[in-house]
């Protein structure tokens, strides 16, 4: 394995010891940085994704502008989905919009499983120039949605804050959302496969919204499909599981052979580390609204944090996506503050 000059991500992950915490932020790459936003006054969402150069260009940038220990590509979770014959709009301010959305048997019919190398070559293309471009700067994350998050979007056709239309299929077509669910989590292991031949180091899965299934719920209709995932990559490399919500399943997730789990802020870093083991690395959980306080206070809390969770087997991050408007100044001071401890 080539070294890496910054390895402290991947110790943590293997629980290693560390002279101090790595650091990275979920979707680190895009909004609040002015750079991004010059980038997409010329190029739109999906173009920025499909050009290996533009891809590599932002997912390097918060590792410049902010010192943030890792990269994460930069891509979106829908790209599979797309991959698989589903029309994805990216609508500005408003998000993800799929305008079929797949409700039924004759729906699913939409759905192939596709040739991943081919589909999504341009991830992988992005993948290799990256990691040739940080040449051993950080360590390089690769991602992809969860099958429950995806089939979130896939059911219910855009953003919602219930998607109720996609839990109300779970209990009136428990067949039909199992079989989704299979093809999703099918074409995700081979997505993921070839992220890490690719180049990833380790891979994070974003069950962005996990924590909207009761426990029983989340254990049949999100873990078991993650776990699906992280034990067919279990031999490729790292996974962190971020089920943001999901604190109940913590327990459950611990045992699912994921190497880290992310957290959410409505759970108390003690008892995240009561429930899932001292054995399991965890990773987050500032509220990203806080970075919209002054850099004194973020760095109160980021302290506060990193003594309640300890420096080690911990990953500091946020509970959620840094929020667009966040100041890239106060990103900076999130870092600096972890930094400052070595
Ligand atoms: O430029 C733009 O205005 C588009 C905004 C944008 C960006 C910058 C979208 C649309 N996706 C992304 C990049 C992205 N998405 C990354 C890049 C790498 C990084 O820096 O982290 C990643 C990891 C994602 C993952 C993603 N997309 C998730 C999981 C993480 C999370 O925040 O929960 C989800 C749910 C999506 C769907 C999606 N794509 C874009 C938006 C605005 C959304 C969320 C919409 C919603 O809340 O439902």
């Amino acid at each position: 394995m080539e070294s890496l000059k910054n390895n402290l991500l991947l110790q943590a992950l293997a629980g290693e010891e560390v002279p101090r915490p790595p650091v990275w932020m979920m979707r680190q790459a895009g909004r609040y940085l002015p750079d991004y936003r010059k980038i997409r006054e010329k190029y739109s969402f999906f173009e920025c994704t499909q050009k290996p150069e533009i891809a590599t260009e932002i997912t390097i940038q918060p590792v410049e502008q902010v010192g943030v220990d890792a990269a994460i590509i930069f891509s979106d979770i829908l790209v599979v989905p797309q991959a698989m014959g589903v029309e994805v709009q990216m609508v500005e301010n408003t998000g993800p919009v799929i305008p079929s959305p797949v409700r039924s048997e004759d729906d699913l019919k939409k759905l192939c499983i596709p040739d991943v190398e081919e589909r999504l070559h341009y991830v992988f293309d992005a993948i290799a120039l990256t990691k040739k471009t940080l040449d051993g700067r950080v360590p390089l994350i690769g991602f992809a949605g969860s099958p429950w998050t995806l089939f979130c979007y896939l059911v219910q056709g855009k953003s919602s804050n219930s998607y109720d239309k996609a839990r109300t299929m779970l209990y009136s077509n428990p067949a039909l959302s199992h079989q989704i669910l299979e093809m999703l989590t099918k074409v995700t292991i081979l997505y993921l496969k070839n992220q890490v031949k690719s180049g990833a180091d380790c891979v994070q899965l974003f069950d962005s919204w996990g924590g909207l299934l009761g426990p029983e719920m989340f254990n049949s209709f999100s873990l078991k499909y993650n776990q699906e995932i992280i034990q067919a990559l279990k031999d490729d490399c790292p996974v962190i599981l971020f089920s943001k919500g999901a604190w109940y399943g913590l327990g459950a997730m611990s045992q699912s052979g994921a190497h880290a789990l992310g957290l959410d802020w409505h759970i108390r870093p003690e008892v995240a580390r009561t429930w899932a083991g001292d054995k399991m690395t965890l990773q987050g959980n500032l509220d990203p609204a806080l970075l919209f306080s002054s850099g004194t206070d973020i760095k109160k809390e980021v302290r506060k944090m990193i003594s309640a969770f300890g420096s080690q087997r911990y990953i500091v991050n946020l509970g959620h996506g840094i929020l667009p408007n966040t100041p890239v100044d106060h990103a900076r001071a999130f870092v600096n503050a972890v930094k400052e401890m070595e």
